[in-house]
């Protein structure tokens, strides 16, 4: 017989059609901890039920904006109608910083091949060539990028043929993403099409030689609000040469140059775990899971990549660098803490910042009653474990897995066995693994995958949480319940709050808004209008 659902479950779905409530309830957990380490199994990565007003994104979403558009000189051009160029145009906070002025960045701009009704008909591969001659016209990039969307997919243009011709043509790097917006169930495809992509494509194509001691790259990091430019400054001081990241702040020489590293350190598991094992399969490069969100964190991944490399010179330079950081995060979370202790949070965001986040809600004594993905996978809930248990459905087995051999002449271990076994055994390093959200959050904790805007109300209405950590989409319908909400896609307008500058930047903006007096100085119109007008309103 199968177990009751806990009343909070059956509160939340109760006015849904039996079948979807069944359905949504496999989506919604209790958090409870078991002495091994496990967690509930809770389902995640599959189609949003019809109905149910999900906060996804889409496939040409998750590859065109989140994975390469950060990467400043790599030009994208948009095959589609022009509003799916047109939305995802400067639309996250992804920033950039070419060294230079002459230095390329088209980041600011957005192409697309427009495509029209005859296009359709007829088909949009001549008019996509002709974009990209254009493009490379215009711009002489080293690298252009192209992307489908929908109906590329169903009139059944061949992107990568064209990309091939072009690259022939022009002599430069041209290639193609399969990324229709259907492709997947949400973004989390297109991460996994854009990272297969940069490893057939880009990475491994240029070979220059860093004479530094520690390379590594940084995966998953996407400078949104500037969180990129504070690690790299922490890098920097560690004396860490960081080659590429992926792709906050990026160019495409840095990526093509990217297999030349010792480590590679991965931020958000969930839209670049594949670069970091195809990597270390081809060129037997190590991966740990770090998160530089939040003081403690910071440090802790900071000291992972001394414990992996285990040279004294930089494991010093680590910690000097957190004694120097720790005086000031010290003075302004006492500050913080002071008001916001016992507070409770709530946050619902794409994939790694609903759990990375939950770092800096407990660092000012704060509890969090709810956490979530939009569009995270079992991996990024219940830890890397539970990967081989994982059921491949039909949408998955429509992202193409690439098999990948080790590189003949390149393939070069970083660490022999021996080693690299003697650091698995430390768990808290994670190399080559995620632990997952739920195993660090508490028990009797709520984790949601998919949230629904129904969902979302009804949350915080039961549990009044003081902040409710989501995106755009939901941030005004929480205000307008009474309950402050925080972006952590975009950071609203803030950032950075990654490193111990950001997390002094976050302490601040938290306590600021638990504490806003703002709203109770105004009242709303009709509480203040001549009873005439009060009347016609009440009517
Ligand atoms: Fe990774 Fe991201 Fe996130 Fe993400 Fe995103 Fe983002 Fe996100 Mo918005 S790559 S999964 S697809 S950490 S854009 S920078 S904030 S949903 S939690």
């Amino acid at each position: 017989m199968k177990n009751q659902a806990p009343p909070i479950v059956t509160e939340l779905t109760k006015v849904y059609p039996k079948k979807v409530a069944q359905r949504r309830t496999e989506q919604i957990v209790v958090n409870q901890r078991q002495t091994d380490g496990s967690t509930p199994a809770i389902k995640a990565n599959v189609r949003t039920l019809p109905g149910i007003i999900t906060q996804r994104g889409c496939t040409y979403a998750g590859c065109k904006g989140v994975v390469i558009g950060p990467s400043r000189d790599i030009l994208s051009i948009t095959h589609g109608p022009v509003g799916c160029g047109f939305y995802s145009w400067l639309t996250r906070r992804n920033q950039t910083r070419p060294p230079t002025l002459v230095h390329e960045n088209f980041i600011t701009y957005c192409l697309t091949t427009d495509m029209q009704e005859e296009n359709i008909v007829f088909g949009g591969e001549k008019k996509l060539k002709q974009a990209v001659r254009e493009a490379y016209t215009h711009f002489k990039p080293k690298a252009i990028a192209i992307f489908s969307t929908c109906p590329v997919g169903l009139i059944g243009d061949d992107v990568h043929a064209v990309a091939r011709a072009m690259k022939e043509e022009l002599g430069i790097n041209v290639f193609g993403f399969s990324c229709e917006g259907y492709r997947g169930v949400s973004q989390s495809a297109g991460h996994h099409i854009a990272n297969n992509a940069l490893f057939k494509n880009v990475i491994g194509l240029d070979e220059t030689v860093h004479e530094e001691k520690f390379k590594i790259n940084l995966l998953g990091e996407y400078n949104i609000g500037g969180d990129g430019f504070v690690i790299e400054d922490l890098m920097r001081r560690c004396g860490i040469k960081q080659v590429a990241t992926f792709s906050g702040n990026s160019d495409y020489k840095s990526m093509a140059n990217s297999h030349v590293v010792d480590l590679n350190l991965v931020m958000c598991h969930r839209s670049i775990n594949y670069v970091a094992e195809m990597m270390e399969k081809k060129f037997g490069i190590p991966w740990i899971k770090v998160n530089f969100i939040g003081a403690e964190a910071t440090s802790k991944s900071l000291r992972k990549i001394g414990e992996y490399f285990g040279d004294e010179g930089l494991t010093a330079r680590i910690e000097q660098v957190i004694a120097e950081e720790m005086p000031a995060i010290e003075a302004a979370r006492t500050e913080a803490r002071s008001h916001c202790e016992g507070k409770t949070a709530m946050l619902f965001v794409g994939g790694s910042r609903a759990h990375h986040y939950q770092v800096l809600f407990k660092e000012l004594g704060m509890r969090i009653l709810a956490a979530g993905y939009e569009f995270g996978h079992r991996d990024d809930y219940e830890g890397r474990k539970v990967l081989p248990t994982i059921k491949v459905d039909a949408d998955s087995k429509n992202i193409e897995e690439l098999t990948v051999e080790p590189d003949p002449i390149r393939y070069r271990p970083r660490k022999s066995e021996e080693e690299l076994e003697k650091l698995a055994a430390d768990a808290e390093l994670e190399l080559r693994d995620y632990i997952g959200m739920m195993p660090e959050m508490n028990d009797g904790e709520l984790v949601i995958d998919d949230i629904s805007e129904y969902e979302t109300e009804k949350l915080i209405e039961t549990y009044k949480p003081d902040i409710f950590c989501a995106g755009i989409k939901e941030k005004f319908a929480i205000q307008k319940a009474g309950v402050p909400s925080k972006q952590l896609h975009s950071y609203d307008y803030g950032g950075p709050y990654a490193g111990y500058e950001g997390a002094i930047n976050f302490y601040r903006e938290i306590d600021r808004m638990l504490h806003i007096k703002a709203y109770s100085y105004l009242s709303a119109p009709w509480q203040s209008s001549p009873p005439e007008l009060k009347a016609a309103v009440a009517d």
